[in-house]
């Protein structure tokens, strides 16, 4: 049986595991959940929709399933293959490159370390464009994401010099 991943039909927190699988060519299903109503997807200042759907696509209802997955910790997304049933978006990502592709996650335990301080780095910078996004904010928290995004973006560019972001392979 292939592995199925669940979650909404838009990017959101899924965007990063459906990129990895497609680099690494893993056969799999996905399982889309109807969007709640009352999660709005905000673009600049306007709510457009709240969802991606479209008519051709059967949405599962979320909590319907929720608790009848066999997910120790259920939440969206999920990655379940066979007896490994997982959530948390980052705990889903190691597993499947460690399961496919360990290199991904560094050759040395110097370079495991370093994958470790982008992943929260980067996990950090996601968080707070995911809140500047989708909850409501002021002028003055705006600015304050903006000089802290420059800062960060700043360090990452100095940090990457090499052809991949810890160095001569893709992590
Ligand atoms: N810590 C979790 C957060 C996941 C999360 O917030 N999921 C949202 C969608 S992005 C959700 O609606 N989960 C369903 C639920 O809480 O029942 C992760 O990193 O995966």
């Amino acid at each position: 049986m292939k592995p199925v991943l669940g979650y909404f039909k838009l990017r959101g927190w899924v965007g990063p595991i459906r990129l990895l699988l497609a680099y690494l060519e893993v056969d799999y299903e996905e399982r889309f959940y109807e969007l709640p109503t009352a999660t709005p997807v905000r673009v600049k200042n306007s709510i457009v929709s709240t969802s991606e759907s479209d008519s051709s696509s059967v949405l599962a209802d979320w909590n319907q399933e929720k608790f009848n997955l066999g997910l120790p910790f259920p939440n969206l997304p999920y990655w379940i293959e066979g007896e490994i049933k997982l959530s948390e978006t980052k705990a889903i990502l190691k597993h499947i490159s460690r399961t496919r592709a360990p290199t991904l996650l560094g050759l040395s335990v110097e370079d495991k370390a370093k994958v470790n301080v982008l992943e929260e780095v980067l996990w950090a910078m996601w968080n707070s464009l995911c809140q500047v996004c989708l909850q409501q904010h002021d002028d003055e928290e705006l600015k304050k994401f903006l000089t802290d995004a420059k800062y960060k973006f700043n360090l990452l560019s100095e940090y990457f010099t090499g052809m991949w972001a810890i160095g001569s392979y893709v992590s």
